[in-house]
């Protein structure tokens, strides 16, 4: 069925249509109750149920795609948007942008990487140095920061494997856990960069539309970041240990307490933590008195 909102007021946002980004990007619109069928071989996808149109591109494209207001929205690493906008500013192309979000996903740094072997104690070991990168804008601003020369050269992937082949005598590249790093016999020196995924904006105006539609969109989309860690928890307490117990509670403020049937000594206390309830905050409770203790996660958060 086509939607039945007109296309200019319906905001266009551009996410990756295969690979590490494109199921975080997905599951989002899903948790924000926005209704996107899974990419085929479609390129534009209209949502049924809220004023949006999904383009499915390469992550790389993505940038270029908001800065010259062909999407209103995008969702893209953060290492790939900086990229982009230095190479737009020094070829003197249009760069402007807003970050709407930073998302929680997407999590990565940037780092320069040398062979295990090769001794380093400080970044004044890198000058001079041929660094293999697919990200030559950041690498150069960083070397520019330190006052250090070094030779940058562009690879467009594969870049654990340029010291062996001799293309070069350093990377720096993206590390998530540092397995790809440990199997190319490289250690990580320098953290030049810290990603994540960005929710980010053409600086284009909006029709009042689509300010409606993407002002709904990020009370969603905070209501689901903010509900990502929360947990709602429900314990018993003795009065007595009662304020001991609200202390121990991790990021909470304000807990409801009820009465227990049948037992005025104890109450029962609901709370809602901000913050990861672990195993040993749980143990801490029930050492302060606490029993019939339950953590749930929580789906939506509006605050
Ligand atoms: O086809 P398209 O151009 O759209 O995708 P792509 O291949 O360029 O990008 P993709 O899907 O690999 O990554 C998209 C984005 O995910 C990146 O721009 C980062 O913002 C983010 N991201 C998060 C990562 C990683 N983690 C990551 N580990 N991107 C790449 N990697 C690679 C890294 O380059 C290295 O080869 O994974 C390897 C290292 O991983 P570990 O876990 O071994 O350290
Ligand atoms: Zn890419």
């Amino acid at each position: 069925m086509p939607p039945t909102t007109p296309p200019k007021d319906r905001l266009r946002l551009a996410i990756q249509k295969s690979g590490r980004l494109s199921t975080d990007s997905l599951d989002l619109l899903a948790r924000c109750g926005i209704k996107v069928k899974a990419p085929k071989e479609k390129l534009l996808l209209h949502s049924e149920n809220f004023p949006l149109d999904v383009l499915f591109v390469r992550d790389d494209d993505i940038p270029q795609l908001v800065m010259d207001g062909v999407c209103d929205l995008g969702i893209v690493g953060n290492n790939v948007l900086q990229e982009s906008a230095l190479e737009r500013r020094s070829a003197g192309t249009g760069h402007a942008y807003q970050i709407e979000r930073e998302l929680d996903f997407g999590g990565c740094r940037l780092a320069i990487a040398l062979p295990e072997e090769r001794p380093y104690s400080g970044p004044a070991d890198l000058a001079g140095l041929r660094i293999a990168t697919t990200y030559p804008q950041l690498t150069k601003r960083y070397f520019a920061e330190k006052g250090l020369q070094a030779e940058i050269v562009y690879l467009s992937g594969s870049v654990e494997v340029a010291p062996r082949l001799g293309l070069a005598e350093a990377i720096c590249d993206l590390v998530a856990t540092g397995s790809t790093l440990d199997a190319n016999r490289l250690r990580a020196v320098e953290t030049i960069f810290k990603s994540t995924a960005m929710l980010i904006r053409s600086d284009r105006p909006l029709t009042a539309e689509k300010a409606h539609a993407l002002e709904i969109l990020l009370r969603r989309t905070d209501g689901v970041q903010l509900a990502a860690e929360a947990k709602y928890i429900m314990l018993h307490a003795p009065k007595a240990a009662l304020e001991a117990i609200k202390k121990l509670l991790p990021g909470s403020e304000n807990p409801t307490l009820l009465p227990l049937a049948g037992d005025d000594t104890k109450v029962a206390v609901h709370a809602v933590c901000q913050e990861a309830v672990f195993w040993e905050t749980m143990e801490s409770l029930k050492k302060a008195g606490a029993s019939s203790i339950l953590v749930l996660p929580i789906e939506k958060m509006m605050l």
